[in-house]
């Protein structure tokens, strides 16, 4: 953060967390769902039999397709095997206490009837609004819905990506920037603007169930120059629905910073940033309230048939959830289905393995949060809120089987056991002053475990 502050119109609006109740049961998700769907999964990352090297959901912006040709997909969205009930009982089996839907991706299909365009689900074959059934589905199983939404719209004629930034890309040469090449331009961007609030409006009328608005697509140039307009649509869409979530890529302040504004002050109620990396130290979060999106290959986010790479195995991905969590956050696992609505085995298979984890052990991430401790080498301190409970998350079990834990001064440990065995009560050994050697004698374990520490206060 920057001591000598700016005069801004357009930063951030309140410095520090919320403290409303809807934004205290965003922190204690601990876990949710992503899931890209939309036209880019029938071709699934190919098109004439060869494979798009980059993410499949931006295969519409391959040399290769003509742009018509991609958009004619929408004749072909059938997902017959859709069932959004189906998707919703797997995503609470796997312990998702929230979702984030793709209602509308750089292409600008719109999964749900919007009125301000005709490539819209309900002129495909299918015809169904996908958003409604994804919406009541996954509310009926009591997790919460977040919409995404790309503000980049490929199909829509009045948008574009606006002139490259001025570089260097200063307080001063951002002053005088124009995103348009053309005054035609400038007043389509107008039409695209006016298309953009609508439909926001649009999704916040219909769908009143959805928590937050999850913003994508928002460093186009032109859309980071609209700091006014911006800044009074996130303010009508807060209106329009009290205790909405809105992360910190929705605007730029007046001088083109994202995220943070000029003064270092988050943009939004958490820090919407960390896409497929993780903070190391509590300190790279700044104290704000943040989440992860992770894809299980490297960078694929819709459905891609030829999976190349590197495949995070549930283990991965349960430690990268630990990890969040121990440093104040949610993690995001997403999920691309397939263009009939299926969700490809390779996800099941590792939704069903967090899962029961997460059954045994969720206690540790769910309402649970930094526990103020340095990390150790045997893996994760989480701590209950409200509680003197503190979790030791483990993926490296020390060759010795005992942990060394340290603990403030003032702590003492009065009961320790495994999540998966509360009866059975561990040995604690005090070593000296508030440092502790847990006695588990387990010296091998191919699955993350939990053991809770139950702290009191020293006598
Ligand atoms: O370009 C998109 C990408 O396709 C995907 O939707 C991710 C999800 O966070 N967001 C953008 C890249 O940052």
């Amino acid at each position: 953060k920057k001591t000598e502050k700016v005069e801004l119109k357009y930063g951030s609006h309140r410095i520090g967390k919320r403290d409303d109740a809807i934004m205290e049961r965003w922190r204690s998700y601990g876990l949710g769902q992503f899931i890209h769907w939309g036209l880019y999964a029938i071709p699934g990352g190919e098109w004439n039999g060869k494979q798009y090297n980059g993410a499949a959901e931006w295969i519409r912006s391959w040399n290769g397709i003509p742009k018509s040709t991609y958009d004619s997909l929408i004749y072909k969205f059938d997902p017959i095997k859709f069932d959004a009930k189906q998707w919703a009982i797997e995503a609470k089996q796997m312990g998702a206490k929230y979702v984030i839907f793709t209602t509308k991706h750089h292409d600008g299909f719109c999964m749900w009837p919007s009125k301000y365009t005709s490539y819209t689900i309900k002129n495909s074959p299918f015809k169904k609004d996908v958003v409604k059934e994804v919406v009541d589905a996954y509310d009926a199983q009591g997790i919460d819905v977040y919409l995404y939404f790309s503000i980049i719209d490929w199909n829509h004629p009045g948008y574009q990506a606006g002139n490259a930034k001025p570089n260097p890309f200063t307080v001063e040469s951002w002053k005088t920037y124009n995103p348009f090449s053309s005054k035609e331009k400038k007043d389509k961007y107008e039409e695209f603007k006016k298309f953009t609030r609508n439909q926001l409006v649009e999704l916040l009328t219909n769908y009143p169930k959805a928590k937050g608005l999850w913003f994508d697509g928002t460093w186009d140039p032109a859309w980071m120059k609209q700091d006014g307009f911006t800044d009074s649509l996130e303010k009508e869409l807060r209106a329009l629905r009290p205790g909405l979530i809105i992360g910190s890529r929705f605007r730029a302040d007046e001088n083109g910073s994202r995220h943070f504004d000029s003064n270092g002050d988050l943009m939004g109620d958490y820090e919407q940033g960390w896409e497929r990396k993780l903070p190391n130290k509590i300190e790279d979060v700044h104290g704000n309230d943040w989440d992860c999106v992770m894809t299980v290959p490297e960078n694929q986010w819709g459905y891609n048939k030829a999976w190349k790479g590197h495949i995070k195995t549930s283990n991965e991905l349960i430690e990268m959830t630990a990890k969040s969590v121990s440093l104040g956050g949610n993690f995001v696992l997403n999920f691309g289905p397939t263009g009939d609505g299926s969700i490809r085995l390779e996800e099941k298979k590792l939704a069903s393995e967090i899962g029961n984890w997460m059954k045994t052990n969720g206690d540790a991430i769910y309402s649970s949060t930094y526990a103020g401790l340095e990390k150790q080498d045997w893996g994760y301190f989480t701590k209950k809120k409200g509680t003197d409970k503190i979790n030791m998350i483990i993926f490296n079990t020390p060759i010795s089987g005992t942990y060394r834990v340290k603990l403030p001064a003032g702590t003492a440990i009065a009961k320790s056991y495994q999540l998966a065995s509360p009866s059975e009560t561990l040995k604690v050994e005090e070593i000296h002053a508030n440092e502790y050697f847990i006695h588990l004698n387990k010296t091998k374990g191919a699955t993350p475990f939990v053991i809770v520490l139950e702290t009191t206060k020293k006598v």
